[in-house]
């Protein structure tokens, strides 16, 4: 298990505090998706040309992965201690990678939310799609059957019920990003708004 700032204890990033209980935030109504039905899409500028569908099995028969990992909102409530289980985001990319010109990547959930977010940022080693926490499926409202988890970057990055990955030339942008939210939202830089640059 590796640990990304997560453990109990571990000082918060800049303009963060903990929140104690951990309500579910998002907008919109929590979709029921069965995981026997459940697929994600991998598509868009792809090395092969191809769109690739895996399967609940194609995500089980890859390495299970703990992180253990905060949650930091960019507005600024943090839950800490949480636990991720699921396999790592740079596994599932290997099944279906990009095209070598394609460094952006557009994750989308079931209903419309969807972020923007660079192929580097999805490399790093504790960036899961995350299927349970702390050791527990996730419940609905926490993004079950997947949920994108990108422990470095702000909580908007890490798009619940997630359905499709996309590849792109140029930088994409969701519901936060085209609201004045910063493309990149490295959590450690305090990368909240775009006007910062
Ligand atoms: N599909 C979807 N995913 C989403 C959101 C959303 O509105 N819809 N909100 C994001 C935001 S802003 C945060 S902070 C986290 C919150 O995750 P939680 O509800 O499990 O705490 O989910 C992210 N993923
Ligand atoms: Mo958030």
């Amino acid at each position: 298990m590796t640990d990304a700032g997560g453990e109990p204890g571990s000082p918060l990033p800049p303009g963060q505090r903990a929140t104690r209980a951990w309500r579910p935030s998002h907008y919109g109504r929590v979709p029921r998706l069965d995981p026997e039905a459940w697929t994600l899409r991998i598509a868009g500028d792809t090395l092969d040309g191809g769109v690739t569908v895996l399967t609940w099995e194609d995500l089980a028969a890859l390495a299970f992965v703990e992180v253990s990992a905060s949650l930091h909102c960019v507005d600024r409530h943090t839950v800490p201690g949480l636990r991720w289980g699921g396999v790592r985001m740079r596994d599932v990319l290997a099944l279906a990678p990009p095209h070598p010109d394609a460094g952006h990547v557009l994750l989308a959930a079931a209903r419309g939310y969807a972020a923007g977010v660079l192929l580097e940022d999805l490399h790093h080693p504790d960036a899961l799609v995350a299927h349970s926490v702390q050791g527990d499926p996730l419940m609905p409202e926490h993004g079950w059957p997947a949920r994108a988890v990108l422990p470095h970057l702000y909580g908007f990055k890490g798009p619940k019920w997630l359905v499709e990955v996309t590849y792109h030339r140029q930088p994409q942008q969701g519901w936060w990003e085209s609201h004045g939210y910063h493309q990149r939202a490295r959590v450690d830089r305090e990368e909240r708004w775009a006007h910062q640059g």
